[in-house]
């Protein structure tokens, strides 16, 4: 798409609040990120634990990290042959293929996140994203309410730093610019990026949209209740290192890349446990 969208940081004459006059579904009844608000959730006994294919192994191949303007994203897809990375269960509607992941994040620890809890954001959020094994493009999913699968992890600063995100963040330097990208130098298991397994029970869920434009209606979303642990100095990374794509003299630094809360309007958000 070659819509000229954009965060607040960038221009805010095309930020988050213009998006709609880019893109009508971007004013929709069914937009993210919402705030979570805990005392309106609706428990759903039937939200089981979510089945996660692949998550456990490191693949053979290469994966390569990209700085795509607007986001740090890892690509996921695997060649044909390759372990095949998905989820299922949870909930959810069939089985989800991970396309990608990618993160959210802001300019001090205390802003970043786009799911807020009880009007409190959160330093950054990963999204990990999936499409439904029935559709086979991007471009097919987004046209169906449960096309796509996304599971959002929250972070908290921690003082000890958090090893399983050295690859990713000693990546960083290497896609400083937008456009770039780089083979990491290896693999990891995908689980090691979660919460803790004992807590990925714990999840909100409900039904919303792609954050950026087009903000196509086809989300179901997992919210993990509990936030993972990373330091100071790796958030510092993410805002220091990475830049949006320049567009006056000096290139400006990434950050603030997140869309703010939208209007829950008739929807419910179900908590998988009290
Ligand atoms: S999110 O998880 O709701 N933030 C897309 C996927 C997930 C989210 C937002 C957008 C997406 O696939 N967008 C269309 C494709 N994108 C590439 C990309 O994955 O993100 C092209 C683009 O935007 O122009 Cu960068
Ligand atoms: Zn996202």
């Amino acid at each position: 798409g070659s819509l000229k969208w954009c965060y607040d940081s960038q221009d805010p004459k095309c930020g988050p609040s213009h998006w709609k006059e880019l893109k009508a579904t971007c004013g929709g009844d069914k937009q993210s990120p919402v705030n979570i608000d805990r005392r309106w959730l609706q428990r759903d006994g039937s939200l089981g634990d979510i089945i996660f294919e692949g998550y456990d192994q490191a693949p053979p191949g290469k994966w390569r990290l990209l700085n795509d303007g607007h986001t740090v994203m890892l690509s996921l897809e695997s060649e044909p042959g390759a372990e095949h990375i998905a989820i299922s269960g949870g909930g959810l509607p069939g089985r989800y293929r991970a396309l990608q992941l990618h993160f959210h994040w802001g300019s001090l620890s205390t802003n970043g996140s786009e799911h807020t809890v009880d009007g409190q954001q959160l330093p950054m959020e990963l999204h990990i994203v999936h499409i439904n094994v029935k559709y086979r493009t991007l471009g097919e999913a987004k046209g169906h309410p449960s096309g796509l699968a996304v599971l959002g992890c929250f972070f908290q600063v921690s003082e000890a730093p958090n090893s399983n995100y050295n690859t990713i963040i000693g990546g960083l330097r290497n896609i400083s610019h937008a456009g770039q990208a780089v083979d990491l130098a290896s693999t990891f298991r995908l689980g090691t990026l979660l919460p803790h397994v004992a807590q990925l029970s714990r999840y909100y869920r409900y039904q919303g949209s792609l954050t950026t434009p087009d903000c196509s209606e086809a989300v179901i979303w997992t919210v993990f209740e509990e936030p993972v642990g990373i330091s100071r100095e790796q958030l510092q990374a993410f805002v220091s290192t990475v830049h949006f794509p320049a567009s006056g003299a000096a290139p400006l630094k990434m950050t603030n890349n997140f869309r703010p809360p939208q209007p829950l309007r008739s929807r419910k958000v179900f908590s998988s446990r009290d």
